[in-house]
């Protein structure tokens, strides 16, 4: 058995569910939020993504990590690595094996909503970081900040461009919360999607094969299995849309006829118009001057900025 910290419970967890669900779908317009995509299926469907040809963040990200990785060990020092939102970890091993070729890494702190993908990632950190203490938290990077464990310096890692599903007021509170709950001295490194020509963007977002098709989707089979939700998953189209004004990209979920869905665990029913489309992910796009002035804002000293060579997403290295 592997130990982990639970801050979040299975219950917790259906909670929030409902909670978010009921709020969703009885807005107009109906949202989701982006982060009830990864079950086991959503979360194998986003690895999927990453590999796609149209889906360049991953790439871009990984090519920074790959050059800068030394160099961010260099100018961290850190003792403690800890990852927000662990997911998979590739591009994490790429900073922790500068890390610990540098001599500083002491502790690795992997904080993930599900406890399964936990269970894999720290077993295999165990085996490849030893003798460095590895920590499992299960719980949410908006809740949990405060119950992070490890050695100070400690850098915290949100990889992935992730920080760009929090709408502008989200990502403050975010942001303000994190610097408060690190010490003077201690580390942000930050991956941002930077802002670029529309058809790349929505290219990335809605692929010719149809696998980001069927991450959206997912989100209703998610509903279906854990709230007894009716809903015909078929008869809804992804839509992948650039908003100008808020430059980021929204994922939506069509409604291609009138329906009402039941939602019996919720006592709810919600009718759907023909045409319909519920928001279920912003994807924010940065220009560079932003992130180093929303990073400021919430009291961080931006140390470093890299981009990959084709300048389409930004790692920012800050200090608190
Ligand atoms: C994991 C949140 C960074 O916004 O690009 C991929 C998720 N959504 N394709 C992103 C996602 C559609 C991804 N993040």
């Amino acid at each position: 058995m592997t130990d982990l910290t639970v801050h979040l419970t299975r219950d917790d967890v259906v909670r929030g569910l409902r909670s978010d669900v009921l709020t969703g779908l009885t807005a107009t317009p109906k949202t989701l939020p982006p982060k009830w995509f990864y079950d086991a299926r959503g979360s194998e469907l986003f690895e999927e993504i990453t590999r796609l040809e149209e889906y360049y963040p991953t790439r871009a990200e990984r090519e920074v990590l790959t050059d800068r990785a030394g160099e961010i060990a260099g100018l961290s020092s850190a003792r403690t690595l800890v990852e927000l939102g662990s997911g998979s970890s590739e591009k994490t091993r790429l900073l922790l094996d500068a890390l610990r070729d540098r001599g500083t890494l002491r502790e690795i702190v992997a904080l993930d909503v599900s406890e399964a993908a936990l269970t894999s990632s720290v077993e295999f950190l165990r085996s490849a970081y030893a003798p460095a203490a590895v920590h499992g938290v299960v719980g949410d990077f908006t809740q949990h900040l405060a119950l992070l464990p490890g050695a100070a310096p400690r850098m915290v890692v949100f990889l992935g461009g992730t920080i760009g599903n929090f709408v502008p007021v989200e990502r403050a509170k975010f942001l303000s919360a994190l610097r408060d709950n690190l010490a003077p001295g201690e580390w942000l490194l930050l991956g941002t999607d930077l802002a670029k020509d529309r058809d790349t963007l929505v290219r990335a977002y809605d692929d010719a094969d149809g696998v980001t098709a069927e991450f959206n989707r997912n989100v209703l089979h998610v509903l279906n299995r854990e709230l007894a939700a009716d809903f015909d998953v078929a008869a809804f189209e992804h839509v992948a849309v650039w908003n100008e004004e808020e430059e980021r990209i929204e994922m939506r979920l069509r409604a291609t006829r009138a329906m009402r869905v039941r939602i019996p665990a919720m006592n709810l029913e919600v009718d759907f118009a023909e045409g319909e489309e519920m928001r279920t992910e912003v994807s924010s796009k940065f220009q560079p001057d932003r992130v180093a002035s929303e990073l400021a804002d919430a009291g961080f000293a931006l140390t470093k900025w890299w981009t990959d060579k084709l300048g389409r997403f930004g790692v920012s290295l800050s200090q608190a």
